[in-house]
């Protein structure tokens, strides 16, 4: 360790009190409403400093390097290492925050540096913290955990520059949710009922006295019915997806899950009715990421759903391929149950060394609840050390999971945002369902019954876009439907269901209104700008589609959200990117077959279909096609336009799917053949 050498002759160790400070991050909105009290002086906080990476403005261009159709370097992707070495801080920035620590008092044993270098942990008591920060740390109280956070804080004015943020901070991550899951008590199981309740679903047959439309004679049997039910038949049927024939191993599907978990007998019955050639007994192997746990009993309250269908839905497509769960964080207090983290950190961590050692120094003892720390404490935690590059990550996988962008600090979600664009510069692929109440987040965020956003005057009118999908280094996976009249002939709509309508139809009672405008998310994000990539698509929709709702256009800290009565950003990233049906497909769960709604079907579906492009790419002795944003919408002809339906919420029409990329299906469906010509054409 150097870095006492390089203080200066005077280390007082009150410098870093008395250095004149700038505010670094500040909540748009206090946290006041919540009950909270200071944290206790001697309470010991476990503080993280993240530190600005170099070389993170050019890292935009490394990666339409390697995925731009155009580009000579195309499909070279870089090792974890050369990723590493290209973002890691630069010197000076580690020997400033360094000394400022030194200064301050602390001895380089307090101080763990993370693999990757790009974070500082410290443990040290609230009242250094705040003398530190400047700043009052308060304990939130939410009905079923705490959260600690501060409203704003300040750092001296040379070191500002060298921090990204600090954790604890202005952030304190709101209950993760899961798309399906959100809208619990929705789907037939009451509120108050087990956790997780489940993606939102109804009966078997949701329209009991629907019959084969007339134009579906000429079609096999089992193609007759894809408008109500869409089995993986209808979706093979749909996109002209070939049975798959490869499983080279570096071609496995990944998964992402959180609390929820598959139940292996759940799969079997699935497998048997739907996709018989897959032989019985065939299960995901599981990657645990601190403590994660699957599978589990059929009637296990996890078992709620999401998990068996992810997992459903890839091997009907990928299989003889196999498929990888990562199940992440221990089951007592899994971030989506207690949103104790962010919760893509924990699981970024395992696959990219950047979290390890952390319980290996520093204090332990009466830590108030911050974020997921293992050893966890709790009676059933994880008892093992946080996990930290452990795991070589899937070159595909699947997200359907998801937040309201707006309720994470920007800084905290740019910085995911680069770890997701360092995954794509090693040739990964990342999906995320798009959401599913349109433009709206989850029923209930921020505060909101629909989920829409108040700010500016108005009170849920704004739209309320979604994280992960706003980063532009991911592919967003909308939802798309076909209508009971049609057949698999026909060109799908936008996944619009009127899940109100569908529980009449079977005679249970109605709902909760907001399942009316169940529907595929997508919008402007506030937080990034159109990528490169996607410029000319969302100019394009905008001068000829924007829908008849205000707009602005948002500042650098978004701070504006909702001015002048707009409702939109219309210079945010937009998304979906492309989308698959997410609507009327059957699956079991808890030994039961009920019909399930949602972009958490489309993600995995998309994702199994790149699985099959990569197997054939390995097959042409080429490597994977990592992030496949920049040739999809260089090339969208290799997609189904889907031009009809719309995504309302929030007191206005949304948007509405039109020619071309549109915020509601993305460019489109896959139309795989001419998908895979297209990626085995490239080098
Ligand atoms: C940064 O520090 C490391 C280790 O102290 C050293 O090996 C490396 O050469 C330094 N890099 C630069 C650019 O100074
Ligand atoms: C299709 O729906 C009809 C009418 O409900 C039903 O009789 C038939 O069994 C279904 N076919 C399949 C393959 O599910
Ligand atoms: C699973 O089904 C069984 C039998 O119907 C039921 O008793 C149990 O409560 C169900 N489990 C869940 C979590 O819904
Ligand atoms: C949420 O809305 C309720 C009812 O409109 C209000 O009483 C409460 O203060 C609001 N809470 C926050 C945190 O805005
Ligand atoms: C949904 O369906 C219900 C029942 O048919 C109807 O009352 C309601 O107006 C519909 N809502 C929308 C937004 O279509
Ligand atoms: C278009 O979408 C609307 C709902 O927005 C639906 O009622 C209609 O059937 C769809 N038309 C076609 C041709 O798919
Ligand atoms: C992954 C990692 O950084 N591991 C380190 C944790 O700390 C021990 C002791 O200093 C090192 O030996 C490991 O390399
Ligand atoms: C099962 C379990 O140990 N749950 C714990 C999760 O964390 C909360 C505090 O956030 C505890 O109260 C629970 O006991």
């Amino acid at each position: 360790m150097s870095w006492f050498q390089v203080l200066t002759a005077v280390a007082l160790s009150t410098g870093a009190f008395a250095a004149p400070h700038v505010l670094h991050e500040r909540r748009h909105v206090p946290l006041k409403s919540y009950a909270r009290e200071r944290v206790q002086p001697h309470a010991i906080i476990p503080v993280r400093i993240g530190l600005k990476q170099s070389n993170l403005d050019s890292g935009y261009d490394r990666l339409m390097e390697v995925s731009h159709p155009t580009s000579s370097n195309y499909g070279k992707h870089l090792s974890a290492q050369e990723v590493h070495d290209l973002f890691a801080p630069a010197n000076e920035t580690l020997d400033a925050v360094l000394n400022w620590l030194g200064d301050a008092g602390f001895d380089e044993n307090d101080v763990v540096h993370y693999e990757n270098r790009g974070w500082l942990a410290i443990d040290m008591p609230a009242e250094t913290a705040e003398r530190l920060l400047s700043t009052e740390y308060y304990e939130h109280t939410f009905s079923d955990n705490s959260r600690i956070g501060c409203d704003q804080y300040y750092l001296p004015a040379h070191i500002s520059p060298h921090v990204d943020f600090i954790k604890p901070g202005v952030k304190l991550s709101p209950p993760v949710k899961k798309r399906t899951l959100e809208a619990r008590g929705f789907g037939g199981r009451g509120r108050g009922g087990p956790w997780p309740p489940g993606p939102p679903h109804v009966g078997p047959n949701p329209f009991p006295h629907w019959r084969p439309p007339p134009g579906s004679g000429h079609l096999p049997k089992d193609l007759q019915n894809c408008s109500v039910l869409v089995t993986p038949n209808c979706l093979k049927a749909l996109y002209n997806i070939p049975q798959a024939k490869y499983s080279d191993p570096s071609n496995v599907m990944g998964v992402y899950e959180t609390s929820d978990a598959f139940s292996v007998q759940d799969l079997q019955l699935y497998f048997q009715k739907f996709v018989p050639y897959i032989p019985q007994g065939t299960s995901p192997s599981v990657v645990s990421v601190d403590g994660g746990v699957a599978p589990v009993a059929p009637g296990d309250a996890r078992n709620g759903g999401e998990s068996d269908l992810d997992i459903d839905l890839s091997y009907a497509i990928v299989y003889p391929q196999k498929v990888t769960v990562y199940q992440v964080d221990d089951p007592p207090n899994a971030s989506g149950q207690y949103g104790k983290a962010g919760f893509l950190n924990t699981f970024f961590d395992s696959i990219d060394g950047s979290y390890c050692n952390y319980t290996a120094y520093g204090i332990t003892g009466d830590s108030p609840d911050v974020d997921a720390t293992y050893p966890d404490p709790a009676a059933d935690g994880y008892k093992g050390q946080r996990q930290c590059g452990t795991y070589q990550l899937t070159r595909v996988v699947s997200i359907s999971y998801g937040e309201a962008e707006i309720d994470l600090p920007k800084a905290y979600v740019e910085r995911q945002c680069n770890e997701i664009m360092k995954l794509g510069l090693q040739g990964h692929s990342i999906m995320v369902a798009s959401g599913d109440y349109g433009v709206a987040s989850f029923p209930g965020s921020d505060n909101d019954t629909y989920g829409c956003y108040s700010a500016n005057g108005q009170h849920g009118t704004i739209y309320n876009p979604d994280y992960p999908s706003g980063c532009p280094y991911i592919t967003a996976v909308g939802g798309t439907r076909l209508y009971p009249g049609q057949t698999i002939e026909d060109p799908e709509s936008a996944m619009q269901v009127n899940l109100t309508a569908v529980h009449i139809a079977e005679g249970r009672p109605p709902g909760n209104p907001v399942l009316a405008l169940f529907a595929t998310g997508g919008g402007f994000s506030n937080y990034f700008k159109p990528p490169s990539y996607q410029a000319r698509a969302v100019s394009q929709y905008l001068a000829a589609h924007a829908p008849d709702v205000p707009s602005y256009v948002v500042n650098s800290d978004a701070s504006n959200v909702g001015a002048n009565g707009g409702v939109y950003n219309r210079a945010g990233r937009g998304y979906p990117d492309v989308s698959t049906n997410g609507a009327f497909q059957p699956f079991f769960v808890n030994l039961t077959q009920e019909t399930y709604f949602g972009t958490s079907l489309s993600s995995p579906i998309f994702g199994s279909i790149i699985t099959l492009i990569n197997e054939e790419r390995t097959a042409a002795g080429k490597g994977p096609v990592g992030f496949v944003n920049p040739v999809l919408y260089q090339h969208p002809e290799v997609l189904h336009d889907i031009t009809n339906g719309s995504n309302p919420n929030c007191g206005s029409s949304g948007f509405s799917a039109s020619t071309g990329w549109d915020p509601v299906t993305g460019l489109g469906t896959p139309n795989y053949p001419a998908m895979l010509r297209l990626f085995l054409s490239l080098p």
